[in-house]
């Protein structure tokens, strides 16, 4: 390959560097972020792409992905607002199972609105058209997590993926999405 066809390939369309300033979002705006994870469950029953799928469809934009195999230390800091719960033990070791799939999202409303297309905390409750309405049946068994506020999303990503790990860039459909009358 020449060096003229690298750089034109280079100079694709598509805008894409590391995210400059905050990396965790400004939430309220167009620029809000959201910490979304599949769980160990989600990965085993390769659910991965179905959980992805339904956020891009969305309309969201992917701006980080990463798989982890989470130490217990590493989901006990994740979940420590629940420390005090019955289920907390058994919420941390499901956790650190096995790998997950962490990401962020960015979009309009993608904390609240992320929060919705999951469904309720237990799948029982859960709406047939949710996530977790759709794919799962136990509590414990959930498949997905999501940020449930703006702190916590901040505070997720922050503790998730530095900087660097994360992109910005525009994609050709945005304005189709995001553009109002
Ligand atoms: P997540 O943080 O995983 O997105 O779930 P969530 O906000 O819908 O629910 P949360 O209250 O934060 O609970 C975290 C996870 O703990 C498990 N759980 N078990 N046995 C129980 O009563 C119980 N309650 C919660 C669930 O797996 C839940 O997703
Ligand atoms: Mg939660």
């Amino acid at each position: 390959m020449t060096a003229t066809a690298a750089t034109s390939w280079a100079a694709a369309p598509v805008a894409c560097k590391a995210a400059a300033g905050s990396h965790t979002g400004v939430p309220g705006t167009a620029k809000e972020r959201t910490f979304i994870a599949c769980k160990p469950d989600a990965v085993q029953r390769k659910q991965v792409g179905e959980i992805i799928k339904r956020f891009e469809a969305k309309g969201w934009k992917l701006v980080g992905l990463k798989m982890v195999h989470p130490s217990e230390a590493k989901a006990a800091s994740h979940y420590s607002d629940l420390s005090t719960k019955p289920f907390f033990g058994g919420l941390v070791k499901f956790f650190s199972s096995g790998p997950i799939v962490a990401m962020v999202w960015e979009g309009t409303n993608c904390i609240k609105g992320g929060r919705m297309l999951m469904g309720t905390t237990n799948p029982l409750d859960s709406t047939p058209g949710s996530i977790r309405g759709d794919l799962c049946v136990q509590v414990g068994r959930n498949i997905i997590h999501g940020s449930d506020g703006p702190e916590s999303a901040q505070a997720e990503i922050a503790n998730w993926f530095t900087p660097e790990e994360l992109v910005e860039y525009t994609t050709v459909d945005e304005q189709w999405v995001m553009s109002n009358n």
